[in-house]
């Protein structure tokens, strides 16, 4: 149909009342989602220089609470996938992160170093290749211990929680550093077999396990790597809720993956995005049609209903662990996938 002049004054006056017409919005008819965020490599080769040059030009404590780098998208001016954050953070000897805590739920995959995350009052010893737990508004701060540096990669559901406007921030009263309430390992000793005390109160929306131990995770991956692989998850397990077997967080899902050496997966996609963190071993990921080639340490972002598939290098285990946001979808059944 030709645009007449009265249909121009039409549509004119409908955007003077903040109205669109429908007929006009684009997107409203897309048949699959469409996805404004690109599949991207972050390369601990290029980025540790970096984290440390970050302890010569920032002082932790006195400046800022955390020493982080955030990993934003390319395609975004913030956030590593539409829903995730994701980064490194480093804690010098001697150093401490002070305590607060926030709507935003965190997760952190440790990778070197070693030093006590405190939750809610329990000390929580991290060691490379545990994944410790911050769920939202529990009181944490970061302690170091011993004398290599602590690093490990956040995970944190920060544009999430924004596009809800639902963040709230707190510094802990006082400025100090919250009081121990626990031994150390107190809910490792409870929960930490996958088994919860019988009859167990625990009700909070998300797991009473706030460290899943390398050595149990690890040994758990073996062990089901015995009993065989999936063609598109390889050999996949997901920390879950001994309580309930549910998510970690009710925003965050988080995952260990071994590819046996020189093995590849088959293409996958679905409606939650993902960071993939490198532990173990090298090799490369195809991600909507790019390769990326990754190696111990690195990270990476796979978006929305983008295909991707792994592959170890010959001789390589590969151990991959992942942060996803399918917590979210699910409740509201957005959850879809699809395998090649
Ligand atoms: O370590 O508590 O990357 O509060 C972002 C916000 C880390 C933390 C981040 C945080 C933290």
């Amino acid at each position: 149909m030709e645009s007449t002049a009265r249909d121009q004054r039409f549509y004119q006056r409908l955007a003077e009342v903040a109205v669109a017409p429908l007929w006009r919005i684009p997107g409203t008819t897309d048949p699959e989602p469409v996805v404004d965020e690109v599949p991207h490599l972050w390369r601990w080769r290029e980025l540790a220089p970096l984290l440390f040059e970050a302890a010569e030009v920032m002082d932790l404590g006195e400046e800022a609470e955390r020493r982080a780098l955030n990993a934003y998208n390319p395609s975004r001016k913030f956030g590593t996938t539409h829903n995730l954050v994701a980064g490194y953070q480093l804690v010098l000897p001697g150093e401490e992160a002070p305590t607060h805590r926030h709507t935003p739920g965190a997760i952190r995959f440790m990778l070197s170093g070693s030093g006590h995350t405190v939750v809610d009052g329990e000390p929580v010893l991290m060691e490379p290749g545990d994944l410790v737990l911050t769920p939202s508004l529990t009181w944490h701060d970061h302690r170091h211990v011993g004398d290599e540096p602590m690093i490990w990669l956040d995970g944190l559901d920060v544009p999430f929680v924004k596009a809800m406007r639902a963040g709230f921030y707190e510094d802990y009263p006082g400025r100090e550093l919250q009081a121990l309430l626990t031994s150390e390992g107190d809910s490792v000793r409870r929960y930490g077999a996958g088994l919860a005390p019988a009859n167990d109160p625990w009700a909070k929306p998300y797991s009473p396990l706030m460290n899943y131990k390398w050595s149990t995770a690890y040994e758990a991956l073996r062990r089901l790597a015995e009993a065989g692989a999936d063609p598109h998850e390889a050999v996949r397990l997901e920390y879950v809720n001994p309580v309930t077997g549910g998510h970690v967080l009710p925003t965050m899902a988080c995952y260990l993956q071994l590819l046996v050496a020189g093995t590849a997966t088959r293409g996958l996609r679905h409606t939650s995005s993902t960071v993939f963190c490198v532990v173990r071993g090298s090799g490369h990921s195809v991600i909507g049609g790019k390769r990326f080639d990754w190696e111990t340490n690195d990270f990476f972002a796979v978006p929305s209903w983008t295909w991707y598939e792994h592959a170890a290098d010959p001789g390589e285990e590969v151990v991959l662990f992942s942060m996803s946001d399918r917590p979210m979808l699910e409740p509201f059944a957005l959850y879809r996938e699809q395998r090649a």
